[in-house]
């Protein structure tokens, strides 16, 4: 009956300790206990008092994300503050742990909170682009004042507690002896005539609070990183209410304002990105107790862009780093390159002068290969893309490495294991796929070859956390899964272009749907030119970009290429003389010239992308779909508030996209833009992806 919550007495107090792992969300068996469990405490005469705390890391995470979409039954958490409210024993939240969402709405409920030392509370809401639904929109301004606690909620970070007691959303932070403190507690409240309660107090402040927070949250809600319009502005118009509402009615307009958001497409997307990330990070074979490879030393081959920026990540993260390159020059021009980017960050006060000095210490310089990896524990191969080199390099590595060094790979396209029969170790050959600049993008496509063993696997994602990387695990196939899937948006990019569109209606259409830059700025800003000496060396050509790249248009770095960029302009100004081009092309090649309108780009950018992200899902080269998305929303920019490109796909509808997709290959012409097998079946037979997700 009252699972989830253990209830223990101690010299006349009650002690509630919520026991949900693995983070004491507030699932429906546990808001069962708790309403039970504080009747129990209250019509209980030997009892006096009342501590509600928590098991382990967490005091409470909140409602239950998994749970979310499932029809509310039995008591709410509602229900329990009310109770509490109406109480005459003083109730008193030991803040063990982390504290977010409901799990702080409960803390807030309480007649006092007293938080151990080191541990963080907020309401994260936001940035599942929901608001608090457990009183924190009413509670909170009372406590700390609207204008700061339009802030928390707004941005949905996470206080130290040290913050929230001194803004006042905690009264006391203890060192130790949580239970004896909050027990004191107790007994300090039972001396008082009345018992404080949040919801007796004004919210500090006013309406110019509002009104100020309403101006600065609509020009800043997307540099937040959070829903910026539907959840900001419920935010504003709840904590509005607890200057000119009944505390109760204002209570009931925010759960009715939280249940409208988060039947919503973007708390739906938020979610669904949350669950994700968290379900990505379970691979199979490897498990907590699967050892681990000891890594210290890292050696990276290859001095350019991508060495540099790896090299970086790994020496924030504290590991000894080997940069190694045959050309002294490109050592040379590294060093400087990484200099330059330390001084950057400490200049912009992301990180101390320290701190920089420290990690430039942890880089090592070598042009001798033997020399640079005689002491690595893992090897990661950042040289350009060819596959000859790449497997020379292999070869010497399997020979010069020590036996226990793992040997990855940064390719961004090239077979792992290829990679891995070059050596005599394949069971240590993984891919590490970093996304440029390295030590800014979050994403890292971890590379399964068919001989990696879990051990390995284990050791290169405790290193991609430790170094603050996302990885996602991903099996061995030509661009893996990222560039594997944008390799369609490309070439539909440039079918649209010969067909008549401009560079910027091709952007625009992207940037509206939430992306920060379409597919012409970001080739402009990765350079036009490397894909086009690849294809030169393979003696192939794509129009129109190839006559684009001949003309030296390379993109930023030569101030023109889809657009024009004159000096200081980095955002690139429309440019006839590209569209010009791009018609000769057309001409040349008989593509007739015709006006395409935003929904036919919009699904010929998107669709076929998300239709390889099927065929990739069918051949077992992801886990499970969800993983297409982590790669999709932390490489390649795609906005969170639409989930991902699978996620999309399932909002969209499966049956419309197949049909969509049928259409597409049927009017242009083009049979490999049928639906893929798998979209066409879970189309056919109502199948979902969110299904698919949940059994992995
Ligand atoms: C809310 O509260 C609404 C209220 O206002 C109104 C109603 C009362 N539910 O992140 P981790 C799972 S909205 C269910 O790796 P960490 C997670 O999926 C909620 N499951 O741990 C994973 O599962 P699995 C507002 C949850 O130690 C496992 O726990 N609250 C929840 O790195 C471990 O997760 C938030 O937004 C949940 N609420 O970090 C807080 N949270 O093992 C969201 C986690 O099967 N949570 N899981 O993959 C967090 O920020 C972090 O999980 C936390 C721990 C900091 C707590």
């Amino acid at each position: 009956m009252t699972e989830g919550v253990v209830y223990e007495v101690n010299d006349g107090i009650a002690v509630l300790r919520v026991d949900n792992p693995p983070v004491n969300a507030l699932s429906p068996h546990v808001r069962l206990a708790l309403n039970e469990l504080i009747r129990k405490a209250d019509e209980d005469p030997a009892i006096r008092g009342v501590v509600l705390t928590g098991t382990g890391k967490v005091f409470v995470a909140g409602a239950d994300i998994k749970l979310i979409n499932m029809p509310r039954t039995g008591p709410t958490i509602g229900d329990f503050l009310a109770h509490v409210e109406g109480m005459r024993k003083p109730v008193v939240a030991a803040v063990q742990g982390t504290a977010l969402g409901g799990g702080f709405e409960i803390a807030l409920g309480c007649h006092a909170r007293v938080a151990l030392a080191g541990n963080r509370v907020g309401l994260p809401e936001a940035t599942l682009g929901l608001i608090p639904g457990a009183g924190g929109t009413q509670r909170l301004p009372r406590l700390v004042g609207a204008a700061v606690a339009l802030e928390m909620i707004v941005s949905g970070r996470h206080l130290e507690v040290e913050e929230a007691l001194r803004l006042g959303a905690v009264d006391a932070v203890v060192e130790d002896d949580l239970l004896g403190h909050a027990f004191a507690w107790v007994d300090r409240l039972l001396a008082r005539s009345l018992l404080p309660r949040a919801r007796d107090r004004q919210p500090s402040g006013d309406m110019t609070d509002i009104e100020a927070a309403r101006t600065a949250f609509d020009c800043k809600a997307a540099e937040l990183g959070t829903n910026g319009t539907a959840a900001t502005q419920a935010a504003i118009a709840a904590v509005a209410d607890s200057f000119d509402r009944d505390f109760d009615e204002a209570l009931a307009r925010e759960i009715e304002a939280f249940t409208r958001l988060r039947t919503s497409p973007v708390a739906q997307a938020r979610i669904h990105a949350f669950l994700a990330e968290r379900a990505a990070r379970h691979v199979p074979g490897v498990k907590s107790d699967t050892p681990r490879r000891p890594v210290d030393t890292v050696a990276v081959i290859g001095a350019g862009t991508m060495g540099a920026g790896i090299a970086i990540t790994l020496a924030n993260a504290g590991y000894a780093v080997c940069v190694v390159d045959a050309a002294v020059e490109s050592l040379d021009a590294a060093r400087t390159r990484i200099n330059t980017t330390y001084g950057d960050l400490v200049g912009r006060g992301r990180m101390s002068a320290g701190a920089a000095e420290t990690a430039r210490a942890r880089l090592r310089w070598f042009s001798d290969l033997a020399e640079g990896v005689a002491e690595a524990d893992l090897v990661i191969e950042a040289v350009y893309e060819d596959m000859d080199l790449k497997k020379r390099i292999f070869a010497e590595l399997s020979r010069l490495a020590p036996d226990h060094a793992i040997l990855a790979s940064n390719t961004s396209y090239q077979d792992i294991d290829a990679l891995a029969r070059e050596t005599a170790r394949p069971e240590r050959v993984v891919g590490m796929h970093y996304f440029s600049p390295a030590n800014v993008m979050k994403l890292l496509e971890v590379v399964r070859g068919a001989a990696t063993s879990p051990q390995t696997l284990a050791s290169v994602l405790d290193i991609a956390r430790r170094t603050g990387k996302i990885p996602v695990v991903v099996g061995v196939c030509y661009g893996f899964v990222g560039n594997r899937m944008l390799w369609q948006r490309t070439v539909q990019t440039q079918k649209l272009l010969l067909e008549g569109c401009s560079p910027r209606e091709i952007d625009t259409v992207l940037t509206n749907f939430g992306f920060r830059m379409g597919p012409c700025q970001m080739q402009d800003l990765a350079g036009i030119d490397v894909a086009w000496r690849l294809r030169k060396a393979r003696g192939e050509r794509m129009e129109p970009v190839d006559t684009i790249a001949d003309a030296g248009r390379w993109g930023q770095k030569t101030g023109k290429g889809y657009y024009l960029y004159p000096e200081g302009v980095r955002t690139g100004v429309d440019d006839p003389e590209l569209l010009e081009i791009v018609a000769g092309v057309a001409g040349r090649l008989k593509v007739p010239r015709r006006r395409v309108g935003g929904e036919e780009i919009r699904k010929r950018l998107l669709f076929p992308l998300i239709n390889e992200g099927f065929r990739i899902v069918e051949e077992g080269m992801v886990e499970r779909p969800g993983d297409i998305d982590v790669v999709y929303l932390h490489g390649y920019g795609w906005p969170r508030d639409k989930g991902g490109p699978m996620h999309h796909a399932e909002t969209y509808g499966l049956k419309r996209l197949a049909d969509d997709l049928d259409r597409m290959a049927e009017t242009l012409g083009e049979e490999e833009l049928r639906p893929t097998r798998f979209l066409r079946e879970l189309a056919d037979t109502g199948g979902s992806l969110a299904e698919i997700d949940a059994r992995t």
